[in-house]
């Protein structure tokens, strides 16, 4: 199996900590989305969507983190609860599969996007009220995390660490590495957060979070082609 990463991406995180976790044996294909390789013509015969994380069995190739993970777990059969079969847990790690894209993912990544792509970008910080209206977005995801999806369980589903946690956790590493301190006044996420380290290991957590806690430094080494290539889309998208 081919894992086509860059560990700067979250759903990138949450593939590669699953598979690491599951000892599922992968050759990782690094994309520097930094220096635009999901634009070239090689990665283009791997995935024409031109986004990472993209997973090739084979022949088979699979976009889409939350359907690479499903395909790894019931490929490489862990223990149960990665994934579970019972169907009310089942049901609980897709509720939060489901939940996630337009929520924690999508405001983790908008709080990233302002304040490290912007100023790259623009040339400028963000607007404050910009910054400030998706600060409370995010707030409200984490707040719905914390409450909703775990309430007083150590885990989404219950006891048992799943792909939720791990999908949760990647999300949550985003806004971090951009020194957004998400665990300030929450106790009980970080608690939570110590548990799905724990279970994962202190230093496969350190390797899959190694690039975003560092990425507050791209910019003085960002190749200047690749900015330049990507300053239309994305002045487009903050215009
Ligand atoms: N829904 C997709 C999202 C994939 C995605 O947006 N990947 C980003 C990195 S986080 C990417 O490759 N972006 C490159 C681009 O848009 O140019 C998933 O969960 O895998």
């Amino acid at each position: 199996m081919e894992l086509y990463l860059d560990l700067c991406s979250q759903p990138c995180r949450s593939v590669f900590l699953v598979a690491k976790a599951l000892n599922v044996p992968f050759e990782f294909k690094h994309v520097d989305l930094a220096a635009g390789q999901h634009y070239t013509e090689e990665f283009g015969k791997i995935s024409s969507m031109r986004k990472v994380p993209v997973m090739k069995d084979g022949d088979f190739i699979l976009t889409e983190s939350t359907a690479i993970l499903d395909y790894m777990v019931q490929k490489h059969k862990g223990p149960d609860h990665w994934f579970p079969s019972e169907l009310q847990s089942r049901a609980r790690v897709n509720e939060y599969l489901s939940w996630q894209h337009t929520n924690l993912r999508a405001n983790g990544s908008k709080v990233f996007l302002l304040r490290l792509v912007f100023p790259m970008m623009m040339g400028s910080e963000a607007p404050k009220e910009k910054m400030d209206a998706a600060m409370e977005e995010l707030n409200t995801s984490l707040s719905l995390l914390e409450n909703y999806f775990l309430r007083d369980k150590p885990f989404i589903i219950g006891d048992k660490v799943s792909v939720a946690d791990i999908v949760a956790v990647a999300e949550i590493m985003q806004p971090v590495g951009t020194g957004v301190d998400v665990f300030a006044g929450r106790p009980k996420l970080s608690a939570w957060r110590d548990r799905v380290k724990g279970h994962l290991g202190e230093e496969l957590f350190k390797e899959a979070n190694e690039v975003i806690m560092r990425i507050t430094e791209l910019p003085q080494h960002m190749d200047k082609t690749a900015l330049e290539m990507m300053k239309p889309k994305y002045q487009k998208m903050f215009s």
